[in-house]
């Protein structure tokens, strides 16, 4: 428990708020207390330790096609039950929480049939979740942001809303395999029957606050700019990109809304079950990435964030909506209003723990000692660390490439990694015209003062960590409060919100180093180089 401070738990006049972030491999909580601003209890539970049972490896089913990555929404739904219980368990005071909101891992995809709207209006206590759930799906298995299997329907759709350029501007981003319409788009031509069947489609993000509030929830404006279906500036459903992805799309989309905004009271099976105050109001979910948004405390026009996690993501607030017209970044709605750029590189963490892995590397303080072993530069060994097919840049064969690298030596390649990683996102962020004076970092991997000096030379800029372990059930919690005081007519400001939840860890600022800088600037090109040879050959 953050803090332990059991008083603000006890204290009965507390203005608790939920926030849940359902990401790739675990579901967390973060509560906070609106006055004294303070996160007062956070828990996160990992999905293949705690629900072995449903059988994901980091959070996804096996299959044999390495392109297709399926999680299920049972999973999900069992976590929330858990992570429930054990709030109720942990002493917190489920009763004092005024309003829930929550994040999901974007673009993955849940299929409601017709029994579900009803299933959701009388979820039984006396049942588990999934219980409750079973038989409301006319899709077993939900295609997650990991998944690449929809080349073709990425191309199909793009056609059809006439190339590259007007797709982005449309709808806020190229078509992304990961993207919902194209994996409705797939769905609809393999699974037709199934696809008639389906009579509402969810995200991550709004199956769970359908959960919360027993009926289907909205989209929010940040998750649906990432389906390739929604009209980035005018925010709603577009016409033509539904019909290029597929029939009858209009019917089975929920309605859009802004996160945060309050959907009704939470369903009572929260209350009878856990001790939710029935009076407590569930609100519209977002997507992770808007939701860190907030929790990092972004609401200024060109403040920017690197996550380290899962992926790595590189973001910030925009003023106006400008798209990228190479159509490798996007732009989503923000849940502070305006909108947000982001450009994703799928291959993060889980590639950072396979080199660990590779070379038998104890922990990450021994990994970043090796890196200490190294110059910056690597002496012109570069590493394109594909170990899963990668988003940017695009490719669907997944590859490990060495350039004047060994591969025996362990130092040269733990740098060797994170210096592909920090190039990359360098040359593919060049069309977002920010020039940030410092980027803050979060994140697993923001706790390697080492890797950190790498970003801050690459970058040439300052970086500060911000220790927000959870920051997109933060930003959810934020959001909470934020959809209570407006439904309460007070007229919140985003700014004031966020203060005093999300200053940067004192002291954590690394300058970059002027000689180090040089040095990448002339190797993004090498790198920039080595990429083009990689792509043009496979
Ligand atoms: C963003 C993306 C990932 C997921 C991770 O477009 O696909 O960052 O949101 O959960």
């Amino acid at each position: 428990m953050a803090g332990s401070n059991e008083k603000n738990l006890l204290n009965h006049m507390a203005k608790l708020f939920l926030g849940l972030d359902s990401s790739t491999q675990s579901l967390s909580a973060v509560v906070i207390d609106l006055d004294t601003r303070k996160v007062v209890y956070e828990k996160s539970l990992n999905f293949d330790q705690a629900l072995p049972q449903h059988k994901t490896q980091n959070g996804v089913l096996p299959n044999r096609d390495p392109l297709v990555k399926h999680s299920s929404p049972l999973l999900w739904a069992a976590a929330l039950d858990l992570l429930f219980a054990q709030m109720k368990k942990d002493g917190v005071a489920l009763g004092n929480i005024l309003a829930v909101s929550g994040s999901g891992q974007q673009h993955g995809s849940v299929y409601f049939n017709e029994k579900a709207a009803d299933v959701l209006l009388n979820l039984n206590p006396k049942n588990s979740l999934v219980e409750n759930l079973d038989g409301i799906f006319a899709r077993k298995t939900s295609p997650i942001w990991m998944d690449a299997s929809t080349a073709k329907e990425c191309a199909e759709i793009r056609k059809k809303l006439g190339g590259v350029k007007y797709t982005a501007s449309r709808t806020g981003s190229d078509t992304f395999e990961r993207f919902t319409g194209p994996q409705i788009r797939k769905f609809y031509q393999t699974e037709p029957k199934a696809y008639d069947k389906t009579a509402s489609i969810a995200l991550v993000s709004s199956f769970l606050a359908s959960l919360l509030a027993g009926k289907i929830a909205p989209i929010d404006f940040g998750d649906g700019a990432g389906m390739n279906l929604m009209d980035i500036r005018r925010k709603n459903w577009n016409h033509d990109a539904m019909k290029a992805t597929a029939p009858s799309l209009a019917k089975k989309l929920p309605l859009l809304a802004a996160s945060g905004q309050v959907i009704g009271p939470v369903s009572s099976y929260f209350v009878t079950k856990f001790g939710l105050n029935p009076e407590a109001l569930a609100t519209v979910w977002t997507g992770d990435n808007p939701a860190s948004v907030i929790g990092l405390g972004l609401i200024k026009p060109g403040q920017m964030a690197i996550s380290l996690g899962t992926s790595d993501t590189f973001f910030g607030t925009m003023e106006k909506c400008s798209t990228d017209e190479s159509g490798e970044g996007h732009v989503f709605g923000s849940p502070a209003g305006g909108y947000l750029t982001l450009i994703c590189f799928k291959n993060g963490s889980l590639a950072r723990e396979k080199v660990r892995a590779l070379y038998k590397i104890p922990d990450w303080k021994k990994f970043g000692e090796l890196v200490s072993q190294t110059r910056p530069g690597n002496d012109g060994g570069i590493m394109l660390p594909w170990f899963e097919a990668e988003i940017v840049p695009r490719t669907s064969k997944p590859g490990i490439y060495r350039f004047d690298l060994d591969e025996k030596n362990v130092a040269a390649n733990c740098r060797a990694i994170f210096e592909a990683q920090m190039l990359a996102m360098r040359l593919h962020s060049q069309w977002m015209q920010v020039a940030p004076e410092k980027i803050f970092v979060t994140g697993g991997a923001s706790s390697n003062p080492q890797l950190l000096q790498i970003l801050a030379d690459v970058m040439n800029c300052r970086v500060l960590r911000i220790e927000v372990s959870k920051s997109a059930a933060l930003g959810a919690a934020l959001s909470a409060a934020h959809g209570w005081l407006v439904a309460a007519n007070k007229n919140p400001k985003w700014e004031k919100l966020v203060a005093g939840f999300t200053a940067p860890v004192p002291g954590s600022e690394i300058r970059p180093d002027a000689k180090a800088a040089r040095i990448y600037d002339k190797l993004v090109e090498k790198y920039a180089a080595c990429e083009s040879d990689v792509l043009d050959s496979i």
